[in-house]
């Protein structure tokens, strides 16, 4: 049996010896989804548990009260030394610290997994495959790719795959899902509504019907063809690689799974953990994508219009004060980096929960989360995150200090 086999193992047997557990996740898509797998599995166990979701955990966090069990889902590993001994981190972020608990984590295996993926690997040990659908929509949340064997299990369980054109958006119109396109980025179309609608024009795709703008998914299979080739050639006119136009894309509840990370994600950061769970299961709401869209434009107009401080150095800083809310920090820093062209590495701070919320994108593949990791704990604060991106919390009023460690960084 392989290490994490074995690790998962253990973890089942210390669910099944539980009493009262308590679970905390983080509160994105991936933790979500994490969340929405281990309530189902504990309540068909018959368990007493509660739950929390976290934006994340801050030093001197306490986990205490009558539970014998604590599991962490979509955090901890970079935070172990406040992990208690009798506790499950199910994690996928860059470890940092010494804990007694039982820590697992695919990275220590050389595997790239989403946490909600690892928590189903547990749900199926207990034999509860249907399991794997919001661990597929956990994953997509998180941009992993979830492992074939999990995507097997969820096929059976309502889950579609298929090969299409990697423009999503079927519930907006088709131009607007060319401006709106980031994976890939259409050179001289992703940003400009005029420029996708002369591209639209010039394929013979009619924009609107019967004074409605048309979606994506209402293209006739002729239209679609031709607006492939399009953007194939539109990509290699680039220079860039025309296979992007494409992505295999997997469909849940009727929609586009991409679609509904989004939407999970979108509960997340309003705070409302409830609907991104049962987002995993199948519940959408058009209105708080819309209050969500609202806040998140209203967050990059504050960049674009100067409302908040932007600085360029080495690298570049956004100082979001207490405009940008600290749970559409990320996403502002990440959207601004793509549409504002504010260089290739871009930190972002706001204000959160008398702490300094720090979060850090990059286009350069250097372990940046670490290093945040490193850095936010050098100012007393603590922080972690991925390859690409990172964040952590740093004291009120510590951000030079955090702009000096980071500009001796060559990113
Ligand atoms: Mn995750």
């Amino acid at each position: 049996m392989d290490a994490l086999t074995c690790k998962l193992r253990k973890a089942k047997e210390a669910i099944e010896a539980a009493e009262r557990i308590k679970i905390i996740t983080h509160h994105d898509c991936d933790g979500l989804a994490c969340a929405s797998i281990l309530s189902k599995l504990l309540t068909r166990r018959e368990k007493d548990f509660e739950m929390e979701v976290v934006k994340h955990i801050t030093p001197g966090m306490r986990f205490d009260g009558d539970f014998d069990l604590f599991i962490f889902t979509d955090l901890g590993s970079g935070n172990l030394d406040v992990i208690p001994k009798s506790s499950i981190v199910l994690d996928h972020h860059e470890i940092s610290g010494n804990s007694d608990c039982l820590h697992i984590n695919p990275r220590e295996y050389g595997m790239e997994l989403s946490a909600s993926v690892l928590v189903y690997l547990l749900a199926r040990s207990f034999g509860f495959k249907d399991l794997s659908v919001p661990a597929v929509i956990g994953s997509v949340g998180d941009l992993i790719e979830p492992p074939e064997n999990v995507v097997t299990d969820a096929l059976q369980f309502g889950l579609e795959a298929r090969n299409d054109l990697s423009i999503y958006g079927s519930d907006r119109p088709v131009h607007m899902a060319l401006v709106y396109s980031f994976t890939p980025v259409i050179p001289g179309i992703t940003g400009s509504e005029s420029a996708a609608v002369e591209f639209l024009s010039k394929l013979g795709i009619k924009l609107k019907e019967n004074g409605r703008w048309r979606k994506y998914s209402e293209l006739t299979p002729d239209e679609r063809r031709r607006l492939a080739d399009g953007l194939v050639k539109e990509l290699i006119a680039s220079g860039m690689d025309p296979n992007e136009a494409f992505a295999r894309k997997f469909f849940v509840f009727g929609r586009d799974v991409r679609e509904i990370s989004t939407f999970v994600n979108a509960c997340g950061r309003l705070g409302e953990y409830d609907k991104g769970i049962k987002g995993c299961e199948g519940f959408y709401d058009e209105n708080l994508l819309k209050r969500y869209r609202k806040k998140l434009s209203a967050c990059l107009d504050a960049v674009r219009s100067g409302k908040v401080m932007i600085e360029r150095r080495k690298h570049s800083y956004i100082f979001g004060g207490s405009v940008i809310p600290d749970t559409f920090l990320g996403i502002t820093v990440s959207l601004s980096m793509k549409s504002l062209g504010i260089g290739s590495s871009v930190v972002g701070f706001c204000e959160s929960d008398g702490w300094i919320k720090v979060s850090v994108r990059t286009t350069r593949n250097r372990r940046v989360g670490q290093l945040i990791g490193k850095i936010c704990r050098s100012l007393n604060g603590l922080g972690g995150g991925h390859e690409f991106s990172g964040g952590g919390i740093i004291p009120l009023g510590s951000e030079r200090e955090f702009i000096r460690s980071f500009e001796t960084q060559d990113l």
